[in-house]
């Protein structure tokens, strides 16, 4: 006779974690199993993928040819490719080719989109992405990440992929994959945000985090503080005001996910403001700024340009910047009374 095989209650806990797969995530959080519910699941799925080639190509990177260093090439952004971005580039658009998921992925290092005609037909989906967010790191072996929204197709695209230029309100998911001292990625379709940490046992990413919410304040701040003189008097002011409050700590790390991770988990406030050179700052808004404000609003934070809701923005064109402040409700807050002059706001904090 079998015997129905009982395990104790931590071994069970144990064994239900580690099913908790990020597509099945998707899927059981969506509470539904409509063809969207799965395309969503599919589409984090690849998105995972990808995160895991990525992953693994950086964790050989001193090993292996082709992984460090620049190609000697300058992308649409004016700046060097790194041989990772395009690595990562490449493996992004490898891992939705033949999915049937999406039609279009746009990339900070494209100047346009990558067109997947055999899946036009049937996929409605447009991934936008960072590949590698923070580049400039990898020679050092320090963190980097990748940023990545979806955006559902809107009419017929006649190659100028204007429908992509709305509101970050229009995102239909987003999240980042943290290349860390391990490899996390996090995610939100609208239902709050979830972390989930690469098992490299597994070669899955199990959840780790369920329903985040970023702390009200927290006691970091987080930007190139370089570039002091090149900001409006508005900001300096700021950074003065920080500078004479007790407890707060400034924390950089050259990669803007990385520096969210921290901010998501712990609080603080992160900011890239427009400067004399680029008063528009230097994050861009389709692969950068609206994926990570979409994310960090789900966890109860604000983003803001300093003059309105990163959310509301709607770019010109594919490649806009804008100016960044995210992070916890209270700390974007307190930048935004100074930088719109509310001296009263600021009064009231001391
Ligand atoms: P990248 O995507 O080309 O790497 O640029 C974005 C990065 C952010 O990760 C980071 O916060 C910022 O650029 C750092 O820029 P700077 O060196 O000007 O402070
Ligand atoms: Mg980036």
């Amino acid at each position: 006779m079998t015997e129905h095989i009982q395990l104790n209650a931590a071994q069970e806990t144990a064994l239900s974690r580690d099913f908790t797969t990020l597509s099945r995530h998707v899927l059981s959080h969506l509470g539904s199993y409509s063809p969207d519910a799965y395309d969503l699941s599919a589409l984090m799925g690849r998105i995972g993928l990808a995160g895991k080639m990525i992953s693994r190509h950086l964790s050989r990177a001193g090993l292996v040819e082709d992984a460090l260093g620049v190609t000697g090439e300058v992308n649409v952004q004016g700046e060097a490719v790194k041989k990772m971005d395009q690595y990562a580039n490449r493996v992004f658009i490898r891992a939705f080719e033949q999915s049937g998921l999406v039609c279009r992925l746009a990339s900070e290092e494209m100047e346009k989109p990558y067109y997947i005609p055999e899946n036009c037909p049937i996929g409605r989906y447009t991934l936008l992405f960072d590949p590698i967010d923070g580049s400039s790191n990898i020679d050092s072996n320090l963190a980097v990440g990748s940023i990545f929204s979806v955006r559902q197709q809107e009419g017929f695209d006649e190659g100028d992929a204007k429908d992509l230029l709305q509101n970050g309100h229009k995102q239909i998911a987003a999240g980042y994959i943290l290349y860390g001292s391990s490899t996390m990625l996090a995610y939100s379709v609208g239902k709050g945000v979830h972390a989930f940490t690469l098992d490299p046992s597994l070669g899955e990413f199990i959840l780790s985090q369920e329903n985040l919410r970023i702390p009200a304040h927290g006691s970091t701040y987080s930007i190139n503080e370089g570039n002091f003189c090149q900001w409006e008097e508005s900001m300096r002011d700021y950074i003065r005001y920080i500078h004479r409050q007790p407890g707060y700590s400034g924390r950089y790390s050259g990669a803007l996910v990385a520096d969210i991770h921290r901010i998501l988990f712990q609080g603080g406030v992160f900011l890239y403001p427009g400067t004399i050179d680029r008063p528009d700052g230097k994050l861009r808004l389709l692969y950068e700024s609206a994926p990570l404000a979409y994310l960090v609003t789900q966890a109860g934070g604000r983003a803001i340009t300093g003059k309105e809701d990163i959310l509301d923005v709607v770019p010109q064109k594919l490649h806009a910047r804008t100016p960044l402040i995210i992070g916890s409700p209270d700390d974007v807050t307190l930048v935004e009374s100074f930088l719109t002059g509310q001296k009263d706001a600021i009064a009231a904090v001391g």
